[in-house]
């Protein structure tokens, strides 16, 4: 039985890295007199550094132009920070990211049936809330029984620190709730946690190794491309479907004891 559902955000929610934090990082950088630009495609390798302050670092570690002293470079990485996520508020609020297909509908769908559910993320609380405020409405903290954002959970995915944190608040073991993520420190950080998984496909990680999810697929709607495979009746993925799929997974996993949940079992595997 599914007791809450947990959100991530970026890449899950809407597609807000290209579109949003990688261009709000390049208007800054324009801002600040950085003289580099992050491209589509060097944006997606970055991404394997979670965090938009350490991925910045990370980028200034492998570049020649960037300041030799590392307190230097903190300094520019917080300020750099600090406006990029101002810019992307701006962006959020212009109506620049649309919700990913299916995330309203399921949204709405957990809120009318009073399922719990939690947001788990890394990106900072800010961009959470100027997001969910446009797409909801201001009282949008109301439809999340847990938010758990950078500001509470300093250490990123794929530590399990954040959903570690959303299961105490939830008062939740880990096999009572399901995750949905797009990307491989997320997935990585729900299993660690004992969390079972949905994957949606996203722009950055269009084939992601959806290992130990319980069900994977390019869109939350759409039926068709998922394994296992939806309702072909259906238009969206909905959360009765949900309830199927997890229901399906935990009847043909081999006995285990009953602290073990779907999530531990495919991190063993794994
Ligand atoms: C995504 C991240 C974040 C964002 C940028 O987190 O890794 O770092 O890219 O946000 P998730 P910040 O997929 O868990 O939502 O600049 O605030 O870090």
């Amino acid at each position: 039985m599914i007791k809450a559902l947990l959100w991530d955000v970026d890449g899950t929610l809407a597609e807000t890295e290209r579109d949003g934090h990688r261009v709000a990082f390049n208007h800054a950088f324009e801002a600040l007199g950085v003289p580099w630009r992050w491209s589509e495609q060097h944006y997606g390798e970055l991404l394997a550094v979670a965090g938009g302050r350490e991925r910045f670092l990370h980028d200034m570690s492998r570049r020649a132009e960037a300041p030799r002293d590392a307190r230097q470079r903190e300094a520019l990485a917080e300020t750099v920070h600090r406006l990029k996520n101002q810019i992307y508020e701006g962006i959020v609020r212009r109506g620049e990211l649309p919700l990913r297909a299916g995330v309203a509908e399921l949204l709405s769908e957990c809120y009318r049936a009073h399922l719990p559910m939690g947001i788990v993320t890394t990106t900072s609380r800010g961009n959470v809330e100027a997001l969910l405020e446009w797409h909801l409405d201001s009282h949008w903290e109301g439809h999340f029984a847990t938010i758990v954002s950078a500001n509470e959970a300093p250490r990123k995915k794929p530590d399990p620190q954040v959903y570690r944190l959303a299961l105490e608040a939830l008062r939740l073991r880990p096999h009572e709730a399901v995750a949905i993520e797009d990307a491989p420190a997320g997935i990585e950080a729900a299993r660690r946690a004992g969390v079972s998984v949905i994957v949606t496909h996203s722009h950055y990680f269009p084939v992601c190794a959806a290992v130990g999810a319980f069900a994977f697929g390019p869109s939350l709607g759409r039926s068709e491309g998922w394994h296992p495979r939806a309702d072909p009746r259906a238009t969206r993925i909905t959360l009765d479907q949900i309830m199927r799929w997890y229901t399906g997974a935990t009847k043909n996993a081999p006995r285990r004891s009953k602290r073990q949940s779907p999530g531990n079992r495919a991190a063993r595997r794994a």
